[in-house]
């Protein structure tokens, strides 16, 4: 093969080469206007997971173009017809210690950065509004293949004839410190409500309390996040988020309505 036709060939590769970095960011640039991105967020500390998600997000994106690149040009540079003979190497104490000790600070950097967001989410749940987790607002059930609320009458007690069950369809307040306990019937389940950055297991045996402040009234989705079997698909239900004062008179409509029936 001639000297030019070689040039041209690793140019070619190269550039084919180049073209993962440039799809890779061009995809993310344009992600918002082709609908893959997050839909915008309505609970209150929505934005600081948001954020959590950009920090990451910008140094997983920086170290992959500078990989890529260097990739791109170590293929091109060689890549030569008449390439030297490999060398041999024992290694780079000094350039060991910094691939080492630079992810390592980044890692420390990202545990720390999350730490007031897990708190805020996970740990410190509501105390000074209407719900708390001795007194939650609803006790949400999650089995194969279903979402079944529960609102529990007028006492507070979740057990009795006066509990309201609704399967799938999750009412609640806007603009208040929403308290929920979780349960599965059977398997893991996630209980994932994308529009509140909001994602907890569903696990067997366990009551675990959960969290949220919806911002803005609106139907939103919930799905379950963790494959629980054949069904999975199917356990895709709503979040109903009424104002206040609606959604005083919803529940008491329900109530009245659990007496209609009898
Ligand atoms: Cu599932």
């Amino acid at each position: 093969m001639s000297s030019l036709k070689h040039f041209l060939l690793r140019a070619v590769i190269t550039l084919l080469f180049l073209a993962v970095p440039i799809l890779g960011v061009w995809t993310f640039v344009k992600a918002e206007e082709w609908g893959l991105w997050f839909p915008p967020t309505y609970s209150t500390y929505g934005p600081s997971i948001d954020f959590l998600f950009d920090v990451i997000m910008w140094m997983v994106a920086v170290t992959f173009v500078g990989t890529e690149l260097l990739l791109v040009w170590f293929f091109f540079r060689y890549s030569k017809k008449d390439a030297t003979r490999a060398t041999y190497t024992h290694g780079n104490h000094t350039l060991e210690m910094v691939w080492t000790a630079i992810p390592a600070l980044l890692l420390i950097f990202v545990a720390f950065s999350q730490m007031k967001a897990w708190s805020t989410v996970k740990i410190n749940f509501p105390e000074d509004g209407p719900y708390t987790v001795a007194k939650p607002l609803m006790e949400i059930y999650a089995s194969q293949f279903d979402w079944r609320v529960r609102y529990p009458d007028a006492q507070g007690n979740f057990e009795g004839a006066d509990v309201i069950e609704v399967p799938y369809d999750i009412t609640v307040p806007a603009d208040t410190k929403v308290v929920l306990r979780l349960k599965s019937r059977d398997v893991l389940h996630s209980f994932f409500v994308p529009v509140f950055r909001l994602k907890q297991d569903a696990v067997p045996g366990m009551e675990i309390p959960v969290w949220f402040e919806a911002t803005r009234p609106g139907d939103y989705d919930l799905i379950c996040a963790e494959l629980c079997g054949w069904g999975h698909y199917k356990m895709a239900g709503k979040i109903h988020v009424l104002p206040k004062d609606e959604f005083a008179s919803w529940l008491a409509k329900q109530r009245e309505n659990l007496y209609a029936k009898d």
